[in-house]
């Protein structure tokens, strides 16, 4: 079974009686449940079981576009070969892969069922305290690891290369840097905030400050990222928490990861009706920001490098990487309001007054953030955010 064709849910299963070496007797049912941008993905299980395998395919396009988008499937062995580094790290809060077809460009993942993502439990106003500290520790293990504090130069430049991720990597630069800022056939912008988008595209301030993202995007490979690291790529449960879907990963700058995850929990604050609600979003991301920070200084400090390991050198990196993730946090922002994949926090509002006024909070907050990352500081994120909130 190693040429690839597009898995129906009798491939899937017969992929995973393979991999799993399950034996031809076992009985196993399985159906497609992804509901992702770019693959299919099934659970396979035995039947009346409620945990089984996962199964994740790299379709020849994008899903979500079509065939008109056409997109390497080698993204799937990039993909299991980031999450089994990841893992190596941070076992505890990466998914486990099981097995991976480069062939047939699928991966055996563990089955995440007692799980919720994220991004759903926060729609459901369900807290999970727990994930903001558990995120930033996973966080500083992947990027800690894979950077020049742990790998030697020519240790990290293999990993740089085993890990180049161009297609993938190269859609982000777009979705992120370059189609938000201008008005692309591939944007969808609401009509109410059209003249909102319009004040952006015209803003040539906020472009000079994503230019120098986008440039520090694809020249500053610092750690091996996620790349795509959403509230959606996050599954919880209670006191646990593993992260899933990287196949956006490659070498990058370490802000951009943080970024993203404050950016979505930032969308969700801008979602929220209630202070209350909000501030507790609030808090989310200064306790990811410090659980990083704090365990970042110590793996960092275990350097086996001596010219890293002067404290003032990794606290000044630190304070770079927060104002890199600020600016690519407000970039985010503002893709996800007005670019191409838009999230469900903000799209599934009922009310359409208070869903544009949330979109609007969004592209104010995104721009507040990208033209100011050098002069906030976790702290004062609250009175940043509140301040626009009231607007
Ligand atoms: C066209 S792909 C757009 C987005 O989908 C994925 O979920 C990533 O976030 C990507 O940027
Ligand atoms: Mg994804």
């Amino acid at each position: 079974m190693s040429q690839y064709r597009i898995f129906n849910d009798e491939d899937a299963i017969a992929y995973v009686r393979q991999a799993a070496e399950l034996g031809p007797n076992m009985v196993l049912q399985g159906e497609e449940i992804g509901d992702g941008n770019l693959n299919q993905v099934f659970k396979v299980c035995q039947p009346g079981s409620a945990k089984g395998f996962i199964v994740k395919q790299a379709l020849p396009y994008i899903r979500c576009i079509g065939e008109t988008w056409p997109l390497t499937r080698d993204r799937a062995r990039i993909e299991a070969e980031i999450l089994l580094y990841h893992g190596q790290y941070s076992p505890e809060y990466t998914v486990a892969v099981l097995h991976h077809d480069a062939a047939l460009s699928a991966i055996l993942l563990e089955d995440l069922t007692d799980y919720q993502v994220w991004r759903q439990a926060l729609l459901n106003g369900q807290h999970f305290a727990d994930a903001p500290v558990q995120l930033g520790t996973y966080l500083a293990q992947v990027h800690v690891h894979s950077s020049d504090f742990k790998l030697d130069y020519q240790g990290q430049r293999a990993a740089q290369l085993q890990f180049a991720n161009p297609e993938l990597m190269a859609i982000s630069e777009a979705v992120y840097f370059v189609d938000p800022f201008c008005d692309h056939e591939r944007n969808n912008v609401a009509p109410d905030i059209r003249s909102n988008a319009e004040q952006l595209w015209a803003d040539s301030a906020l472009k000079v400050r994503v230019a120098r993202l986008k440039h520090d995007f694809r020249c500053n490979g610092q750690a091996l990222l996620h790349g795509d690291l959403h509230t959606g790529s996050v599954m919880v449960a209670a006191g646990q928490l593993k992260v899933i879907d990287a196949e956006f990963g490659g070498y990058g700058p370490m802000g951009f990861d943080v970024g993203v995850m404050i950016a979505n929990l930032l969308l969700n604050f801008c979602s929220q009706s209630t202070v209350p609600q909000q501030l507790l979003r609030i808090k989310d991301v200064q306790v990811l920001w410090r659980s990083y920070k704090t365990q970042f200084f110590q793996y960092a400090s275990q350097t086996a490098d001596a010219a890293l390991t002067e404290p003032e050198y990794i606290g000044a990196l630190l304070r770079q990487v927060w104002q890199d993730a600020l600016g690519y946090a407000g970039c985010e922002m503002i893709r996800r309001t007005i670019g191409v994949a838009h999230v469900a926090d903000i799209d599934n509002m009922t009310d359409p007054n208070q869903k544009t006024a949330s979109q609007r909070q969004a592209l104010a907050l995104g721009r507040i953030l990208i033209m100011n990352a050098d002069k906030i500081d976790d702290a004062q994120l609250e009175h940043t955010a509140l301040k626009h909130s009231a607007q």
